[in-house]
């Protein structure tokens, strides 16, 4: 028999239990162009629109939890959002407005690798063609001839970013780890990625600290892995298909060799293992090809390379 709440207590839990019905009656049902008393004023009499703390709580849940359920089934992840990750979004997106594609992220902040050039300089070089890309989602550059120079890399990845979150086909996890690969046999004992497992990143670094923190799951007929050659998980799914038995072992990214490597990571990217696309610098560890340093073009021909090529699976 639970206690009987002191008259204070109970006016307080009445009250609460008001405020509950009407945030849900002004969660739901907003009345469109309400006026509320606000004023932007810096003279000191600024004014904002009331708010409930649950208001707030609300809004991120409904949408949070509504993308989750939605994207529980998707038609590509992309798991990685650095140069190669948001540049394969953005093509794929922007051409197949149609399709649901997810993009999970283990950092809080998306962008990988991006947000600088080399040891820790601002400058990004991007070598032709691949400048075609930066005028196409508007980045402004200096011309040196051979390559071009964004004048810093944050530019370049927060336009992309911001170019890849406006598309209304994409949503983006970040804070959230792939943690294993969903392997599926096909009718012919073929095995084939057919999703990813998830966790919330910081779950996933510390499974030795708790048991049973189990994960989440996304399908979807394609998944293209661009977690890079380093970090916490790089080259996460590279790894994890040696692991499963679907790669004998990795080539290792090779010694840093500029001309040989951009190349072989824009041509080389390709569906490695049915249902999985690897893109970026993942694919010089899976290839064991070179490295190219502080140079971006390879980052973002990949990426758009891994587009085309989810686009040929999914339309075959
Ligand atoms: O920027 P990265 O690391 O990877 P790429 O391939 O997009 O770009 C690589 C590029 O920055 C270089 O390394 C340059 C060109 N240098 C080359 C060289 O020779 O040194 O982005 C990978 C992203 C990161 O944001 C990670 O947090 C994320 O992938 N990530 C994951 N996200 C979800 N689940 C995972 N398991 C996971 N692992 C990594």
């Amino acid at each position: 028999m639970a206690p009987v709440a002191t008259s204070g207590r109970q006016s307080e839990i009445d009250a609460l239990r008001a405020a509950a019905a009407k945030y849900d009656r002004v969660d739901d049902h907003v009345p469109v162009g309400t006026k509320y008393d606000v004023l932007e004023d810096y003279q000191g009499s600024y004014r904002f629109a009331p708010i409930e703390e649950a208001q707030v709580s609300r809004a991120m849940i409904k949408r949070y939890f509504t993308n989750m359920y939605e994207r529980a089934i998707s038609d590509v992840v992309i798991v990685g959002a650095g140069s190669a990750g948001l540049s394969c979004a953005y093509h794929l997106a922007s051409r197949r407005p149609e399709l649901k594609i997810t993009i999970i992220e283990a950092s809080v902040a998306p962008g990988g690798g991006a947000w600088l050039g080399g040891q820790l300089m601002t400058a990004m070089v991007i070598r032709k063609p691949a400048d075609r890309f930066l005028r196409e989602i508007g980045v402004e550059y200096e011309d040196e001839g051979p390559f071009v120079v964004v004048k810093h890399a944050a530019l370049f990845t927060s336009t992309l970013l911001s170019k890849v979150l406006a598309l209304p086909n994409v949503v983006l996890m970040n804070a959230t780890a792939v943690e294993d690969l969903i392997i599926h046999s096909d009718f012919e004992g073929k095995q084939r990625v057919a999703g990813v497992v998830t966790n919330w990143t910081l779950v996933a670094l510390n499974h030795d600290t708790q048991s049973c923190m189990d994960p989440n799951t996304i399908t979807a007929p394609v998944i293209i892995s661009a977690t890079g050659h380093d970090g916490p998980m790089g080259a996460f799914s590279a790894k994890r298909l040696v692991s499963a038995g679907l790669l004998k072992e990795l080539g290792n990214m090779r010694g840093l060799d500029m001309n040989r490597a951009e190349p072989a990571i824009v041509n080389g990217t390709r569906e490695v293992t049915p249902g999985l696309i690897l893109t970026g610098m993942e694919l010089s560890e899976h290839d064991g090809s070179n490295r190219m340093g502080p140079t971006f073009g390879a980052m973002i021909g990949s990426g758009i390379k891994a587009a085309e090529e989810a686009v040929r699976i999914l339309d075959t």
